[in-house]
């Protein structure tokens, strides 16, 4: 089983490259969907499909069943988010939004094969949240299972391909009241997850690259931020682990000792534990994706002028003029192999904790390590801002 040999343009944005699926342990089609539990879904789908863009797809609560909970499904062409909330007091979503605020809890996984997929992680030693089992309605069956990875972070596996309903089964088809992105804005901001970042205690980002590594068999990028980034400028460290045709992408990062208090630590201090940190959206525009989601209240860290009178010199031409990267705070980087443009929201919540990235691939695998310095510059001003530094 080997990649068609002409990807999609999804596929081709997130930097997908061909691999031999027959020789991989621990096979995965792709990112199925970002779970996030939050305090108040109805109104963070709202926050959703107007700022993000997002199309409302798919629906489970009251009023179809379940009884607990309110799961509001969104899909931005194959980025697809969920956004659960309680609907009653006592719930262990509850709990969980108390202790973290709302956050990402789930990074569930496609694959072919669920029960090869948790028969290899089971003898690596995984902890297994949830044997194989099947799920059906009237739309087909899927088979499903969770690992459990850092914090109170899972991967649910799920094999989809009898399955042709609107999410999983229990959901239906979202009503559509919303009216989509006002006429001058693109259809959609972005078109996939590029990648989806975990913050972990000091000292153990080795620990879970490992675990990816043995247990799904991803392989390292050699991009990394290692102690001579840390000290010098942003006190933290990060590794890249990868599925075998790169379309999951998982950097993990961990606090570092240097002069500054990490911006790793107010996450976990303020998160209450290891957790995901930012979720990487590819567009195939960043400009017209930027300009609309700003358009919509969507914030995004100021890049300082100064970034932009040297930058022309190292990363060369791109796509997008210097004035207009200028004008809209996009980071820019170039590697061997092409270059990619970037930007980063605030976070999306009063905590200190997730936020979003915008990223642009042309050619580069990487994640911006030129702009290391200059974004950890904008981060620990911000964490000033908040009184954190
Ligand atoms: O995902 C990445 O590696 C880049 C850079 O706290 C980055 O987006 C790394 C660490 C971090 C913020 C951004
Ligand atoms: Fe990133």
């Amino acid at each position: 089983m080997t990649q068609p040999t002409v990807p999609l343009e999804e596929d081709r944005l997130v930097g997908a490259v061909e691999h031999d699926f027959s020789h991989d342990p621990f096979p995965v089609r792709g990112l199925d969907h970002v779970r996030f539990l939050v305090g108040n879904a109805r109104q963070a789908a709202h926050f959703y499909a107007t700022a993000f863009g997002m199309t409302p797809v798919a629906y489970r609560g009251p009023e179809t069943g379940c009884k607990d909970y309110a799961e509001h499904v969104l899909r931005s062409g194959k980025a697809v988010f969920v956004i659960t909330g309680e609907v009653r007091a006592g719930t262990p979503v509850g709990k969980s939004v108390a202790e973290h605020g709302d956050g990402v809890v789930d990074l569930a996984l496609e694959v072919p094969d669920v029960d090869a997929a948790v028969r290899h992680a089971r003898s690596k030693f995984a902890r297994i949240l949830a044997e194989p089992h099947e799920v059906s309605d009237e739309y087909g069956t899927v088979r499903i299972a969770a690992l459990a990875t850092y914090g109170e972070t899972r991967h649910t596996l799920i094999d989809r391909s009898r399955y042709h309903g609107p999410f999983l089964p229990g959901f239906v088809a979202a009503e559509q009241v919303y009216a989509g992105p006002p006429a001058h804005h693109p259809t959609r901001y972005f078109q996939a997850v590029d990648h989806c970042v975990g913050n972990v205690e000091l000292g153990r980002m080795d620990e879970w690259v490992g675990f990816y590594n043995r247990v799904m068999g991803f392989t390292n990028l050699k991009e990394f931020i290692g102690d001579d980034i840390a000290t010098e400028y942003s006190a933290l460290m990060s590794k890249v682990v990868a599925s075998g045709d790169h379309r999951v992408k998982f950097p993990l990062n961990e606090p570092a000792v240097a002069k500054r208090r990490s911006q790793i630590d107010e996450y976990l201090e303020f998160y209450g534990g290891p957790g995901v940190q930012h979720i990487a959206l590819a567009t195939g525009d960043i400009v017209a994706s930027v300009r609309a989601m700003r358009e919509m209240g969507v914030e995004f860290l100021p890049t300082p002028d100064a970034y932009y009178d040297t930058l022309g010199s190292w990363v060369g031409d791109t796509r997008v003029p210097l004035e207009t990267l200028r004008e809209l705070g996009i980071l820019a980087d170039r590697d061997e192999d092409g270059y990619l443009l970037q930007i980063f929201t605030r976070p999306v919540q009063d905590r200190p904790t997730v936020f979003f990235e915008l990223i642009e691939r042309h050619g580069s695998l990487g994640f911006g390590k030129g702009n290391f310095k200059a974004l950890f510059e904008a981060i620990e001003r911000e964490q000033a801002r908040r009184g954190n530094l």
